[in-house]
């Protein structure tokens, strides 16, 4: 029997960037007021588009959070359909007159990834009882059907909007590859078992919190961002806490910074740089 791909199927949809800006309120300061109205009134009339949706498609969306903390003052995330369209919003912000009060303190590149740990282990099985092997044509063929099929089941959670919600907490992680606990060494039984252990904590949350969770081996230096959003701040606490004492996070996470913010709409971006925070 030959052996079974270890590394489980996943389906990929949005590239994501997220950025954190410093901003120079010092210099935003010294401007005349009719100079900062003009920069942010031209900010906001790029942002409140992309807010929606670019280019009308409503889940390629942008938005803006103002962060807590020293790490910086604006979070802006992009979720959009191609790498391309990714750079263009990076690019676009970059062009604004606001772009010379922000300097960039951090960026995470990704991609939005549905891991199929509970259906891989099953597609692989039927294909090898059909007597496909591994890596030919015909195995490959079989697999993109079967994704294929998956995909479009799954066409929300691939290209989300952005979850409405007032607070978010971004953070990357990676699995570990220590000598004596190696997740990338583990057994696909073991590493499903895990992750459906997992997922049955985190869908205990799934009324108070939405997660994206987004990969970025071979675009950043993580292998995984992890995005919350909920309306309540300790719901974040408790759900990451839980899941400390859960296997695959107990044995085998590492985690990066932890960024955290609060959505501030386009139209309320002019306030937010005078140093006022939207109503709830
Ligand atoms: O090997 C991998 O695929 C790792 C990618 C991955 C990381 C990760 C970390 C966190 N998650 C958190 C919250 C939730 C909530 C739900 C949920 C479910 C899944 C499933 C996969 C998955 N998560 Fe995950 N998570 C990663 C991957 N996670 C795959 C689906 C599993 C299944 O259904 O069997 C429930 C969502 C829902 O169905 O409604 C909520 C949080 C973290 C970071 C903290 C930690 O301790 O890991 C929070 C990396």
């Amino acid at each position: 029997v030959p052996d079974m791909p270890a590394v489980p199927l996943t389906l990929e949809g949005a590239a994501v960037l997220h950025q954190m800006f410093r901003f120079d309120r010092g210099g935003w300061k010294r401007l005349p007021k009719e100079e900062r109205g003009r920069i942010a009134a031209e900010a906001t009339n790029a942002l409140a588009p992309l807010e929606k949706g670019f280019s009308g498609i409503h889940h390629n969306q942008s938005a803006i959070y103002s962060q807590f903390g020293h790490k910086g003052d604006l979070i802006l995330i992009h979720f959009r359909d191609s790498f391309d369209d990714l750079h263009r919003a990076e690019l676009s912000i970059a062009g604004l007159a606001l772009a010379s009060f922000l300097q960039p303190v951090h960026s995470y590149l990704s991609v939005v990834e549905l891991g199929l740990y509970e259906s891989s282990a099953k597609t692989y099985g039927q294909l090898t009882e059909r007597n496909l092997t591994p890596h030919t044509p015909e195995w490959n063929a079989a697999v993109e059907e079967t994704l294929e099929r998956q995909r479009a089941a799954m066409l929300p959670r691939l290209w989300p909007a952005i979850p409405d919600y007032r607070y978010i907490c971004f953070y990357p992680m990676d699995r570990k590859r220590a000598e004596s606990n190696n997740w990338y060494s583990l057994s696909m039984p073991d590493r499903q078992r895990m992750m459906h252990e997992h997922g049955q904590i985190g869908r205990r949350y799934a009324d108070t919190v939405r997660q994206i969770i987004t990969a970025s081996i071979g675009l950043d230096d993580w292998e995984w961002g992890v995005d919350l959003f909920a309306d309540d701040p300790l719901v974040f606490k408790k759900l990451i806490y839980e899941m400390r004492f859960d296997e695959v996070s107990a044995v085998y996470a590492l985690f990066g910074s932890f960024h955290f913010g609060l959505r501030v709409p386009a139209r309320s971006l002019g306030g937010l740089l005078e140093g006022e925070l939207p109503a709830l």
